[in-house]
């Protein structure tokens, strides 16, 4: 389409009021490969600030003349909105946290961050605690496109078979539109726009646990133990509210929590991480050190008139730090350091929508931010959504500046598109309900397709009783997701893997031995992510972006690119077409029941480890390859490794390896490729095991990196 015709857009047609008034691009641009900037006419910063870009675009390119997705911006009553026609055929993802089926056609979710208990509790869950303004399309020939509206207001998003739409409340937006060969390459560029995640310390990837709550030092203690002395796997155990006095942030009960320092050192001698909440708003105390620090340094969020703005929450009437605001984010960071200093290795940032128990669930919509750096001052309305990403932005540097050399490990309910950068996730309060269990599939995958690679459910269900039928179903597949944690709501049955009797704990022990064997592989995925923005969890059409067949499906799907996974729920889902072969990590998990089906990829690769306990433990020695060739005979898979925590890896203290098989007639040879980074990993590497899998059948060879491997058919 030439950019004359842009101009004249026609009327929004999902407006309900007077008919949505057009307005005219103002500016164009390439601001990357296959990546348009489109500026509407009465664009302005101070009105609408980018919330969720890494950092602001440069002009690469005038927008060429075949460019033909061209956003179409209008402005009614004071409020903005933009649509995007859809080719015929497209397929549609993205949104970020929603419910539902992966694939989003047809679609109309809330941009408004809400608690939203059990995904019911509020307008049906067509909002949770999340905002990402952005949609991919695929076209039935693969290539594909997305589409990132750079508004953080309170909004509608539809996803139309012929048009995406995003009506807004607030003031005019940019769009950025991205054209690619591949999905892939789409979530890629979005990512170039608004950052990657960094890369996570090791030991958040084992398995964690967690109660709302432990409530005693002595209930953690016996919860460490028992997976201790169960032999399985654990990695963090997690502190939820009631370690606090009366709900006050940054504070132990005196009786319950007496000595945290201790029972965190004791925790780390038994190799576990503790990580423990912290919720946003502290409680309006006058002889309480947080509120007395805040009110001293004006750090409150205000009403529109200007008085101090207070809504209750868990601990009673508290005040909201407006993070916004630098210096606030500073000072927030700044409390963390003598709570981290009691040994504290992650910090969970909840409620943080921000959640209030009123009739709204949250603030007013007039109370006031007043920005700073760059942003300017607004309503409640326009911060809204970026509230939980601003305090986790202040809450990962308050870890930096005590642990400057350790990699921060954050966790926060609610986030903006960007947030990425700051924390990972999980997908909030969810049911212990089959549909909730197989929604977890779709959830994950399309937060990593909205930029947000580090994602995982409650396993077992956060509210409600779990049948241990559910439990076992769940962990037996939600071990593969990017983050592994089992949590439970007060007053629910208990959830940890040994509570449902002897069955289920084995089945748990299993599953959990499954995902500590995969660790190098998952880590490599994670350092994909980490540079690329590819996600961890990859839907199955990333398989075959042709495949039409593959569009919908989102029971089975992928971890990294080669590595399928089929949980037992699925049922008939739609699988690629080529080569897969069925691997084994544990002994009998092929025909175990609830454990999920793991699937190589013809032409793959992929690394594994020993079954360990916990991350401290992690080792590639022996290390473990298992091969699927493809057609040609050939295979190649990469496996990257580093301390597992800190930032020597900038540095080049790394090794990525890059290992191919090659069939010779009855053999199949292994070697080490290439190497990357200057950390000698290869050479460490003692014994390797390779496994090749062909046509069900797999046949061992051992050997080492130097000499190659040579395995005999
Ligand atoms: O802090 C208690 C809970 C927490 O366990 C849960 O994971 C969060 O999503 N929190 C919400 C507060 C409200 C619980 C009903």
């Amino acid at each position: 389409m030439h950019l004359e015709k842009i101009f004249f857009a026609v009327a929004f047609a999902g407006a309900t009021a007077a008919s949505a008034a057009p307005v005219e691009v103002a500016s164009t641009a390439m601001v990357g490969d296959g990546i348009a900037l489109f500026v509407p006419q009465g664009y302005d910063p101070a009105k609408t600030p980018s919330l969720m870009l890494e950092k602001e675009p440069v002009y690469t390119a005038a927008l060429p003349s075949s460019w033909n997705l061209v956003p179409e911006f209008t402005f009614t009553d004071g409020k903005a909105g933009a649509k995007l026609r859809v080719p015929v055929g497209t397929s549609l993802y993205g949104g970020g946290e929603v419910t539902g089926p992966l694939l989003r056609n047809g679609k109309t979710i809330e941009l408004w961050n809400v608690d939203n208990g059990a995904y019911r509790a509020v307008d049906n869950g067509t909002h949770l605690y999340q905002t990402h303004p952005w949609v991919m399309g695929v076209r039935p020939d693969g290539t594909a496109f997305g589409i990132l509206f750079d508004s953080s207001w309170k909004s509608h998003l539809t996803t139309a078979d012929d048009c995406i739409s995003f009506d807004t409340e607030g003031a005019p937006f940019r769009a950025f539109v991205i054209d690619r060969a591949t999905p892939q390459d789409v979530v890629k560029g979005l990512a170039e726009l608004t950052g990657t995640m960094e890369m996570p310390p090791l030991w958040s990837l084992g398995y964690h646990q967690c109660r709302f709550s432990y409530d005693t030092e002595a209930k953690v203690r016996d919860i460490a133990a028992n997976f201790r002395s169960r032999n399985i796997p654990c990695d963090v155990i997690w502190m939820d509210i009631d370690y606090m006095d009366g709900f006050r942030i940054f504070t132990f009960d005196p009786v319950k929590f007496p000595d945290p320092k201790t029972l965190n050192d004791d925790l780390h001698k038994a190799n576990f991480k503790a990580v423990y909440m912290i919720d946003p708003a502290p409680k309006a105390d006058p002889e309480y050190f947080v509120y007395k620090s805040g009110t001293e340094n004006d750090v409150w969020v205000r009403r529109a008139d200007g008085s101090e703005y207070q809504g209750k929450v868990w601990p009673g009437m508290a005040a909201f730090p407006d993070f916004t605001v630098p210096e606030v984010r500073t000072w927030w960071a700044g409390l963390y350091k003598d709570f981290l200093a009691t040994g504290i290795d992650g910090v969970w940032n909840d409620v943080n929508e921000p959640a209030v128990f009123d009739s709204i669930g949250t603030m007013p919509n007039d109370n006031v931010h007043r920005g700073g750096g760059g942003l300017p001052a607004g309503p409640h309305l326009l911060y809204h959504n970026a509230y939980g990403r601003f305090m986790v932005e202040g809450t990962r540097n308050g870890f930096l500046d005590v642990y400057p050399d350790k990699r921060p490990f954050v966790l926060t309910r609610s986030n903006i598109l960007g947030g990425q950068r700051y924390a990972a996730t999980w997908t909030g309060d969810n049911y212990a309900e089959q549909q909730h269990m197989e929604w977890s599939v779709p959830m994950s995958i399309t937060l990593g397709l909205s930029g947000q690679p580090y994602s995982g459910p409650d396993i077992g269900g956060f509210l409600g009783n779990t049948p241990p039928e559910l439990f076992a179903d769940w962990i037996g597949f939600g071990v593969f997701l990017p983050f592994a944690r089992g949590h439970a709501c007060a007053g629910t049955n208990d959830k940890e893997p040994w509570a449902f009797g002897p069955e289920v704990e084995k089945t748990s022990r299993m599953a959990l031995e499954r995902r500590y064997r995969l660790l190098p592989y998952l880590y490599t995925c994670f350092y994909d992510a980490h540079n690329t923005g590819l996600p961890v969890m990859q839907p199955l059409f990333f398989a075959d972006i042709k495949d039409q067949a593959l569009r919908a499906e989102d029971q089975a799907f992928l971890m990294g690119e080669n590595l399928l996974v089929v949980p037992t729920f699925a049922k008939n889902p739609a699988l690629p077409a080529g080569i897969w072969e069925e691997i084994s990590l544990v002994k009998g998990d092929t025909k175990a029941a609830h454990q999920a089906s793991l699937r190589l990829k013809g032409g793959s690769i992929i690394p594994a480890g020993k079954v360990i306990q916990h991350t401290e433990e992690a080792t590639l020695e022996p290390l473990t390859l298992y091969v699927c060739l493809d057609e040609n005979g050939t295979a190649e898979g990469r496996l990257y490794w580093d301390a597992g925590n800190g930032w020597e890896f900038r540095n080049g203290d790394y090794s990525l390896m890059t290992f191919k098989a090659q069939k010779n007639g009855k053999k199949v040879n292994v070697a080490l490729a290439s190497t990357e980074g200057d950390r000698d990993v290869a050479s460490e590497i003692k014994n390797v095991e390779v496994i090749v899998v062909e046509k069900g059948k797999t046949k061992t060879g051992r050997g080492n990196l130097a000499d190659g491997i040579t395995v005999k058919l």
